[in-house]
């Protein structure tokens, strides 16, 4: 009796619980609740690896909704530049995008100031992005990207899904005259350099 009384109020409070984690912005169709909840801790060589076959290709990992920080509007679980990869300038840059959410996301690289906007536009480097990244892509089926980091500056990975990058679904992507090894930084940590 007491089992099925406490039963019947969950159920009868679990929407103001989802009420309660929906994103503070309103109006806008982001990654809550699907992003993975069991998702590992990310570790950085999930993420980042220098391909043995081809000399100077950087291989990246890029997970949308890889957990559930920033209500699954993250890559890796990051979001809001709080990861950063650095790729020697001129390196070839090989891509594989995933989303764990039925939400729609994409993954497009723009110079760093274009993630406050609401629309990313073209990518900065030519090939840099996923197919059609307005309408974003769903499903853990690898979509491969590539593209040659030909030009030395800060950019970003971002969501190029109307508002998620203003809403903080981006990482920041610097391409480095001086560095001679691909890597990534989580948040303060030193940067993994892969090899
Ligand atoms: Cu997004």
């Amino acid at each position: 009796m007491f089992r099925n009384l406490a039963l019947a109020c969950a159920l009868a409070l679990s929407p103001l619980v989802w009420a309660a984690d929906a994103p503070a912005a309103p109006g806008h169709d982001h990654g809550a609740p699907a992003a993975d909840s069991k998702a590992p801790e990310p570790k950085e060589s999930m993420f980042l690896s220098v391909d043995p076959k081809s000399p100077k290709t950087a291989r990246l990992v890029v997970v949308s909704a890889y957990n559930a920080v920033n209500y699954g509007m993250n890559f890796n679980g990051f979001a809001k530049g709080g990861a950063r990869y650095t790729i020697p300038q001129g390196w070839t840059v090989s891509v594989v995008f995933t989303n764990n959410s039925p939400v729609p996301h994409s993954a497009i690289v723009v110079e760093k100031p274009v993630v406050k906007k609401l629309q990313m536009g073209e990518p900065a480097f030519k090939g840099a992005s996923t197919p059609y990244p307005v309408r974003g892509t769903t499903g853990k089926t690898g979509v491969p990207f590539e593209f040659v980091a030909d030009e030395a500056g800060e950019f970003a990975i971002a969501c190029g899904f109307p508002s998620h990058s203003a809403n903080g679904h981006w990482i920041a992507f610097d391409v480095s005259a001086t560095a001679t090894a691909p890597s990534l930084q989580f948040g303060d940590k030193p940067a993994y350099v892969a090899r």
